[in-house]
This record gives C-alpha cells, structure tokens and sequence, in this order.
C-alpha cells in the first residue's frame, strides 16, 4: 500500500493534503502526513517498520503503549517546573488498534507530532548538548517506577556487544561481501583495529552477570536526532522513536547519547580530520543528565559510565562495519560505501573518546 493510501486508513479528521519523508531513520521509512479539516490542520507521524529487522513489529506497539501511557500520566501529575512542557507521541489508532497490517503484509503505525519542535542530526552548541542530557534523564526518571517484565524484547541481543562481535566474526568467516574485502583498502585497517579491541566487549554484561549492575528501561536509541527541541524556547521536550524501549543496561543509553552529542561532526561525516569527541558537550550533557538522575543514579552506575560511552561508541562502528562486509543487509545506505564511511567515524570516535579518558571520568566523577 502507498503511504497515502495507508495515511488515510488511521484515526485522524480531515482530509490528506501532503505527505512528505521525513527524518533520517537508518532502519524504518517515516513520512509526514497533514490533514486539513476547514481552517485547522493536524500533522502526524506515520511509518511502515523495517520487518526484517523487527520480527514482532506489534511487540513495538505493545510496548510503546505501556511506556507512554504511563510517561503521559505521571507529567500529568508532576508539578509544573515553571520552564518547560514534556512531551511524548501518542498512538494514533487505526479503527482503534495501535497498528494496521496492510494487504501486502506491511505493517504501519501512525502517532502524534510533537508541534513547533525539531531534531537535529548533530549537535549545535553546549546548551543544546545540555538539553539532550535533561530530556534523556528525563526519560529514564519518568520510567524508573515501571517494572522491566512487563516489555517486550523488541530486539533481542540488541547493544549486548559481544554478540555483535560473534555476527562480525561469522561475516568474516565467510558471509561477506567479497570484491568489498579484496579491493578496499580500509578493510584491513578497520579489521585489525577491531581485533586490538576485542577485550572490552564484555566489559558491561560481565558487570551485569556479576550483579554490579541491573537491568532497567531504556530508550535504546537516545541520538540527539531522536531528541526534540523546543523551537521558541531552544529547551529540550521529549524523546522519540519508541521502538526500542526494552529492558537494558541504562549505560547503554548514557554512552549512545554521548557518542552523538558530542561529536559535533555527525554521523555521516566523510572529513574524518573533523570527528572528535568534544569534552566541552560532554560536560555540558552530563550537568543535564545528572541533574534529572540524580534519585536513581548508583555509584556501581557512574564507575561503568565511562567504559559505556568508548564502548557504545566501538559497537556502532562494528555493527556499521560487519553490514558493510555482509553487503549492507542492516542499515539503508544512501551512496556505495556508506557504511563503511559510518564505521569509520565512530572508530575515530572511540580513538578520541579513549585519549580523553581522564577528563571524561573526571566530568562524570564530579
Ligand atoms: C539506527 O533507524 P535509526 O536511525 O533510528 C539503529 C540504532 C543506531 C542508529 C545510528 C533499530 O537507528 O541502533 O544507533 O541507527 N537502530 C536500530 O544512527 O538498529
Ligand atoms: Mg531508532
């Protein structure tokens, strides 16, 4: 089905007047859509999920029901701070389901807009840094209450770094992409650089097997492209992109939203000379972050907050990496090489993130 056409079939008045792709997701296709019903328009989020990597996408809905369905309730009871307004999206229905399943298979779901609000795919200064470190706190305070077993794993073994390492050596040991591997240059460069690496992957499960950390809710994917910024006031308002709220290691979170917001260069940076990690946005994101965890953050927490940052940081780059060996399988790329121009800018990331050992620990020990 079109994404037109799919628009329409969702609980929403007025008639379609646009629709538009939106965002930069690297997994799911989104679209904007905007209704007109006389003088008022009404705009929502509507995307078709990337089935082949979400296996169950009604696990997605299920548990994006549960999470903002209590996220709405308690901002409703939280005392108004006198500065900001929250926000989360909220499930548009579709003849009252949370999703649609269309004639070909594919399955949609639609939700609200966060109105006169934008994401940013890089950082754009320390105060938009400290705002991506207040939302994120924000998130893991408001779920802090709500108990783990009622999630679904959406994607099981998603941030357990060592599985991500056992899938790139099983790329490596024969299910790769042949011409990429004989003729790029880089190739052998990035292996060995991931080879002089292999001894931090368990860091973190080994701290959460040996009961120094717990498992807790977490965002799973808190990039400062899924955080949204207030457009009249520049303060932080919410997280979206839902889909990967499951149970996890909150260092997970931590590390992602670090290695995005203070990497000033983005993503998709191809002058590698520019990627670094900024310690000046790293300070300025933890001052946020900590000043909304500061009820649930443990000391055993801040000891591995560190290491989850480097980590996180050299996990992306595998998985960029291994999808680049396999034939770009994982991630939509939008020019040959992509993947690998991905992988290595995290790797220059984490090179960075590891010579400032000593001032990050020092950000985070204060
Ligand atoms: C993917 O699709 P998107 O852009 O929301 C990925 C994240 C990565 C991110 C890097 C389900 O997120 O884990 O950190 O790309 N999501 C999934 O940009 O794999
Ligand atoms: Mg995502």
């Amino acid at each position: 089905m079109q994404p037109a056409s799919a628009a329409r079939e969702f609980d929403i008045q007025g008639r379609l007047v646009n629709i538009d792709i939106v965002g930069q997701g690297n997994v799911n296709d989104t679209y904007q859509a905007v209704f007109r019903a006389g003088g008022s328009v009404k705009r929502m989020i509507l995307q078709r999920i990337n089935k082949n990597v979400f296996e169950h996408p009604n696990w997605i809905m299920d548990n994006m029901r549960y999470i903002t369905d209590h996220v709405l309730k308690k901002f409703s009871n939280e005392p108004d701070d006198k500065t900001r307004e929250w926000g989360i999206p909220k499930i548009i229905t579709h003849n009252g389901a949370d999703f649609m399943i269309d004639e070909d298979g594919n399955f949609w779901r639609a939700m609200t807009m966060i109105d006169d609000a934008n994401s940013y795919a890089k950082v754009r200064n320390v105060e938009h840094a400290y705002e991506v470190g207040i939302v994120l706190g924000c998130f893991h305070r408001t779920v802090s209450d709500l108990s783990c077993d009622k999630l679904h794993d959406t994607l099981p073994g998603f941030h357990v770094t060592p599985h991500y390492l056992t899938k790139y050596d099983k790329t490596l040991d024969g299910n790769y992409d042949k011409e990429r591997m004989e003729s790029v240059p880089d190739v052998k460069r990035l292996i060995r650089f991931i080879n002089n690496r292999r001894n931090i992957v368990n860091l973190l499960e080994n701290a959460l097997q040996d009961g120094e950390l717990q498992t807790r809710i977490i965002h799973g994917d808190p990039k400062v492209d899924n955080i949204m910024i207030d457009n009249f006031t520049g303060y932080g308002i919410g997280i979206i992109d839902l889909d990967t709220v499951k149970p996890g290691l909150l260092h997970y979170d931590f590390g992602d939203a670090l290695r995005s917001a203070c990497n000033p260069a983005g993503e998709d940076e191809t002058d590698l000379d520019s990627v670094f990690f900024d310690t000046n946005l790293c300070s300025s994101f933890v001052e946020g972050y900590m000043a909304q965890a500061i009820d649930f953050i443990t000391e055993a927490d801040r000891y591995y907050l560190f290491d989850a940052i480097h980590l996180i940081t050299f996990e992306l780059g595998l998985r960029f990496f291994q999808d680049y060996l396999a034939g770009d399988k994982y991630f939509k790329v939008r020019f040959e090489g992509h993947n690998l121009n991905r992988a290595k800018v995290q790797f220059k990331l984490c090179e960075s993130i590891a010579a400032n050992e000593k001032a990050i620990r020092e950000i985070i020990n204060t």
